[in-house]
């Protein structure tokens, strides 16, 4: 049964109410606390009415931005972020975060206004026109449109349910505005919030799946578990490290799983990824898809006879890439439950000769890693900057992380460890650039802790104006920019006219003294001990902060480490 929500409706008129102030309840109603967003017709008065009731609006200088971060704060509470744009343009450009969010499964609502609907559907050119809704059903989970004020305590219930149960993802919730202007009964205002039992319920997973996946288990020789952001979603902490602290077998964590388990944990096999994933004959992915991070599960990067279990909660993810041979359908944390009640003693024993292959090949790629990270280099690169960030960061383990880029984000993913869960935010499954500050803004607005945002110099300039929410809002992020002066490499020459290569950034850019305009601390950093000292005063003093990195224009490889799939140009004729 659903309870009522009584006695929050009330209007200025008292005995009526409206529909911005039945959107702002229906959202107290279901937990909302936090709303990101730009505002402008028709949404400003719901962003005011929100302000009153007690939900914190965070207004940013671009939607998408704003979409990010309501992405990110759903990924960080497990309750889906809320995004507020406007019609049209603005509801455009939070769309691009949207399908970034369904993509990466984050449960994320985004609620815009928009215009009046008879005069859309005859295309008659209102301000701001646009059939939003169906321009919004491809890129999302869901897609609704509330047409009368008496629905939108049904309508944000539905959208909440559907961002939230089963694999999360975007919802997009169309609010016109003829409707958040109408008024109703106070009294039927009241009756129409509810405040839904259970919007994400457990799916236990069934017995026999789960017993399947244990003897497969049993049979290994080469076992591996992979955790994906999907089980750092699933808050199942514990209940994974005694399953994998049980079993013994090894676990490589994808890039926003790091931490989930801590980097320096014995099991984990991060320092030899190659090794497994080319040799595992059992593989168990826990939240994980076998997509193109993965290399779509196929040999030579897997072995072709290796058998593959795989809890997910979405039954249509099973069988994608490859067949699974135990799929285990089912919310994680009942799944690990399961597994654990169910893993008899002594069942599952990970062959020594497994662990010694592995150790010594973590051995040789630690030495590898370790000439690099010390080496003398002028001016920086990116292992030589990322190591005096991992030193600094080493003593300061509350901290959230936002890494996108491509060379920033790659060596960011391998040099800076991680030990607690969700605390790493990146670029994920799309490999998109522009979610860095939204990202930072949403760990520090949701966490109250202090944030480092390491960013690639091109990643940056996408959502870059940013810095300025960052000061208005005091906000403990530390922003660094790794200014190579270019997208990947910033030493490429345009031998055919005085323009710059399409690759060229400005490498003399002092970002720095961009926060500086918004009465933030800009530092400038060319050696790691300068970077070092500067992102420790910065997270010290817990204030607005930008440092530019000085990168060697000629030390990153063009795509990071996706080099291989660079489409690159052939004069050889079409056959
Ligand atoms: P990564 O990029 O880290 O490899 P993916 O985003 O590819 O991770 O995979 C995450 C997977 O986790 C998705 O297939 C999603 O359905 C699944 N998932 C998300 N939340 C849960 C949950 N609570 N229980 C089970 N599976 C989940
Ligand atoms: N646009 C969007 C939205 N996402 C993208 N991924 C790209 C463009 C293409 N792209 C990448 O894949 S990485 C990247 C772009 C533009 C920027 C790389 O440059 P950087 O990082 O300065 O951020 P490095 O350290 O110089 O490699
Ligand atoms: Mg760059």
């Amino acid at each position: 049964m659903s309870q009522h929500v009584a006695g929050l409706s009330t209007h200025p008129d008292g005995a009526l109410t409206d529909g911005f102030t039945l959107t702002a309840d229906a959202l107290r109603a279901n937990g909302v606390g936090t709303m990101y967003g730009v505002v402008g017709i028709p949404v400003t008065d719901l962003a005011r009415v929100a302000q009153a009731r007690g939900i914190r609006y965070i207004g940013f200088r671009q939607e998408q931005a704003a979409g990010h971060a309501a992405a990110a704060a759903g990924f960080l509470t497990g309750r889906p972020g809320i995004c507020l744009t406007v019609s049209a343009p603005g509801f455009l450009n939070g769309l691009v975060a949207l399908a970034n969010a369904t993509t990466n499964c984050f449960p994320v609502i985004q609620i815009s206004g928009s215009s009046q609907r008879s005069v859309i559907d005859l295309q008659q050119g209102d301000y701001e026109e646009l059939d939003q809704l169906a321009a919004a059903k491809p890129f999302t989970k869901a897609a609704f449109r509330v047409d009368r004020p008496q629905d939108i305590g049904l309508g944000v219930a539905r959208a909440v349910r559907a961002a939230a149960s089963g694999r999360p993802g975007g919802v997009y919730l169309d609010l016109p505005a003829d409707v958040l202007g109408a008024t109703i009964p106070a009294d039927a205002g009241r009756a129409s919030l509810f405040q839904p039992v259970d919007p994400a319920p457990v799916q236990i997973p069934a017995p026999d799946s789960v017993a399947r996946a244990l003897d497969l288990l049993a049979e290994a020789k080469r076992p591996l578990i992979v955790l994906g952001k999907g089980a750092a979603y699933a808050r199942a902490d514990e209940a994974i490290r005694s399953l994998v602290e049980a079993t013994g077998i090894p676990f490589l964590p994808m890039s926003m799983a790091k931490g989930l388990l801590p980097d320096d944990h014995p099991q984990s096999a991060a320092a030899a990824r190659s090794l497994v994933l080319g040799q595992a004959d059992v593989v168990m992915l826990i939240g994980a898809r076998l997509n193109w991070l993965l290399d779509n599960g196929r040999s030579p990067r897997w072995s072709a006879s290796a058998r593959f279990i795989q809890v997910d909660v979405d039954p249509a993810e099973i069988d994608s890439n490859r067949p699974i041979a135990a799929p285990v359908v089912g919310d994680i944390a009942s799944v690990m439950a399961e597994l654990t009640r169910a893993l008899r003693s002594g069942q599952v024993a990970v062959p020594a000769a497994w662990w010694d292959q592995i150790r010594e090949r973590i051995a040789r790629n630690v030495a590898k890693m370790h000439a690099r990270l010390t080496a003398e280099a002028r001016p920086m690169n990116f292992s030589t900057a990322l190591r005096a960030i991992r030193d600094v960061l080493d003593d300061r383990r509350d901290v959230y992380l936002v890494n996108e880029g491509a060379n920033t984000l790659d060596f960011g993913r391998d040099i800076v460890p991680m030990y607690q869960p969700r605390h790493r935010l990146d670029s994920g499954t799309w490999g998109v650039m522009g979610v860095g500050m939204g990202y930072a803004i949403a760990a520090a607005v949701e966490s109250g802790k202090p944030v480092v945002a390491i960013e690639g110099d091109s990643a940056f300039g996408f959502s870059g104006m940013e810095i300025e929410t960052i000061c208005r809002y005091h906000l403990p992020v530390v922003t660094v920019v790794f200014n190579n002066g270019g997208i990947y490499k910033g030493d490429e020459v345009n031998a055919h006219s005085a323009d710059p290569a399409p690759t060229v950034l400005l490498h003399s850019s002092r970002y720095d003294k961009l926060i500086a305009a918004f009465g933030g601390t800009g530092y400038q950093a060319d050696t790691p001990d300068e970077l070092g000292h500067a992102l420790r005063a910065a997270l010290d003093a817990g204030q607005p902060t930008l440092i530019n990195a000085v990168i060697d224009p000629a030390a990153g490889t063009e795509s990071g480490h996706l080099a291989g799939m660079n489409v690159t140009r052939s004069l050889q004729p079409a056959r």
